[in-house]
């Protein structure tokens, strides 16, 4: 499955950081021609190391970490909510800034330390750059916190790969969607984490000929109706919105899921409202214990009765996507 590999170093604290870089640099010693010499030399060598260490640590972490912005998409939407993208990028920035202060105060000192005769001077310069790099590095350590966070969070996000077409599986609880995505699906369907349930979202391919589309199961997020929830499980819908070609809405008439006839159509008015302008295809489930007669495709995930018909109108609603798609990529 192409999902998100981000490789994301791993954030040192302020504190692990400097010890990192005074560590280093408590270790060299460099030898002269005569006692200034030396000391001159040891001095530039330790501040190349301290300042090198953090600059080298600091610019990793800002080439490293994704460029988020926000946007109508399902990504940033996402990592919107999860993560907080203004306070993100405020936090690249402050990095980025610390980067540069350091690599700046570094050559500044190590020029002052080149002029100087006096081996008091050039301790004294050395000290007070340590002092000068520990408060810059301090001042970022929220930030550099607040990316080591962001980083297990950019982690647990949805291996959902946002280009493919996509076919969402919405209904009540126990309704067979699960059933449904695993028969569909032209391997063991995977469990994406998605940060709104805890059973994650599950996500199946179909094969379309040289086409590929994704099938995502979302248990717990699309059986309720939208009024009903928090204001972060409604921007979790949202995102999932943008992630929908094509939804497949499943009700089973038999009611053996245990929810009435009644609230799953509820359900079904609400879903189409909040996913207005989606092609929804709403199909019958459990047709071997019930099987109405309506226009709406009825099917058996366990006896396989109407999969063909059901197989073959998903497939048929993904390559107008595909084709769409296709020309899409073509305009820009
Ligand atoms: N008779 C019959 N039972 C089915 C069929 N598909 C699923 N079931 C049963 O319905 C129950 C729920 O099936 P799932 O596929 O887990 O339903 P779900 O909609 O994914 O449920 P949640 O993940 O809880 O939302 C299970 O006990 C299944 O055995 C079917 O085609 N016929
Ligand atoms: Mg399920």
């Amino acid at each position: 499955m192409a999902g998100i590999d981000y490789k994301i170093p791993t954030v040192m604290t302020a504190d692990e950081l400097m010890e990192k870089a005074f560590h280093r640099a408590s270790k060299i010693y460099k030898n002269g021609t005569n006692t200034l010499d030396t000391r001159k030399k040891t001095a530039l060598a330790k501040v190349t190391a301290a300042g090198d260490i953090v600059v080298t640590a600091l610019t990793g972490y800002v080439d490293k970490f994704p460029r988020m912005d926000k946007g109508d998409d399902f990504f940033p939407e996402l990592v919107d909510i999860v993560i907080g993208i203004d306070r993100y990028k405020k936090a690249l920035g402050a990095v980025n800034w610390c980067a540069t202060k350091t690599e700046k105060l570094k050559n500044d000192t190590l020029h002052n330390i080149r002029r100087t005769k006096d081996p008091e001077i050039i301790e004294a310069t050395r000290r007070g750059f340590y002092g000068r790099l520990n408060s810059y590095v301090d001042r970022i350590a929220d930030d550099l916190e607040f990316l080591q966070d962001a980083k297990n969070k950019f982690r647990k996000l949805p291996a959902v790969d946002p280009n493919v077409p996509t076919v969402v599986v919405a209904g009540f609880p126990n309704v067979g969607k699960s059933n449904l995505v695993t028969v569909m699906s032209t391997a063991e369907p995977e469990i994406a984490p998605y940060p709104f349930t805890t059973k994650g979202i599950i996500v199946g391919h179909i094969e379309d000929d040289w086409r590929k589309y994704q099938i995502v199961d979302t248990p717990g997020l699309l059986d309720r109706e939208f009024e009903e929830r928090n204001d972060i499980e409604k921007q979790a819908v949202l995102a999932l919105r943008y992630l929908t070609d094509v939804m497949l809405f499943v009700i089973d008439p038999s009611e053996t899921c245990g929810f009435k006839l009644e609230v799953q159509e509820k359900l079904l008015k609400n879903i189409q409202d909040s996913f207005e302008g989606v092609d929804i295809i709403v199909a019958e489930s459990k047709s071997d214990v019930l099987k109405r007669d309506n226009d709406r495709i009825s099917f058996s995930a366990q006896s396989g009765d109407g999969m063909d018909v059901l197989t073959d109108t998903v497939k048929e609603a993904m390559r107008e996507i595909f084709r769409r798609k296709a020309v899409d990529a073509e305009v820009e």
